[in-house]
């Protein structure tokens, strides 16, 4: 029988991006390896040519798997869906399937790009802020969307793709004090999800490099 090479998951414990595939990985039940990239130490590991190589956006994740290399998290997530068995992360249903998208594509274009390193260096002094801003700019388009449109989970009762974007996406918007309180159905999703196994072997306070300090 041919040897099956797990895949190889470059990520950094903090990243949302990198908790999205992390999640992803979870709940199809692939076991797979993590080599550490650090976004901050020696100027951001990211940035070095070696890195360079796997991702030319300088970003992370970046995954090994099946021959290949693949970054951008969320067609990382559809190639995990589209050849791997276990639940699936986008409905088969075209609406619903539109829905789940909708919902990733605010979080990953809309709103998480506004607020990662890279833009906040740019920024300067007024970062945190600016990172408010798009988050509860943000925040303030998907509320309503989710309340029309969720059940236990964002799209009715199916842990989806959706779900793995808002996830980190709270974890960052609570890590630069933005009040969650204000959108009660992000919150009340977000707590049900982080209730969820998937969720909490892939958190970032539980990663091979997470510093002892932020371990749970
Ligand atoms: N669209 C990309 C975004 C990747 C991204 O922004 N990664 C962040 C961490 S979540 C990063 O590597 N930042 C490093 C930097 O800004 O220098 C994806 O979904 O994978």
């Amino acid at each position: 029988m041919a040897t099956q090479t797990k895949p190889v998951l470059y990520g950094y414990f903090r990243s949302s991006c990198s908790w999205r595939v992390r999640i992803a990985f979870a709940l199809k039940g692939i076991e797979y390896d993590q080599v550490p990239v650090n976004l901050i130490k020696d100027g951001g590991q990211q940035l070095k040519e070696q890195y360079k190589a796997l991702n030319p956006m300088q970003q992370v994740p970046a995954v090994e798997i099946d021959g290949i290399t693949l970054s951008q998290s969320l067609a990382v997530i559809q190639y995990i869906d589209e050849t791997r068995p276990g639940p699936r992360l986008l409905p088969t249903d075209p609406k619903a399937r539109a829905q789940v998208r909708i919902i990733s594509d605010l979080i990953a274009s809309g709103i998480q790009p506004l607020q990662n390193l890279y833009v906040l260096q740019k920024i300067g002094a007024e970062k945190v802020q600016w990172a408010q801003h798009f988050i509860n700019r943000g925040f303030q388009a998907l509320e309503p969307i989710l309340k029309q449109i969720s059940g236990k989970y964002c799209v009715g009762d199916e842990i989806s793709m959706a779900d793995i974007c808002l996830v980190p996406q709270v974890y960052n918007a609570e890590r630069f004090k933005v009040d969650v309180e204000q959108y009660p159905t992000i919150k009340r999703l977000n707590e049900t999800l982080l209730e969820t196994e998937a969720f909490k072997v892939s958190h970032p306070s539980r990663q091979p490099d997470t510093p002892a300090d932020l371990r749970a």
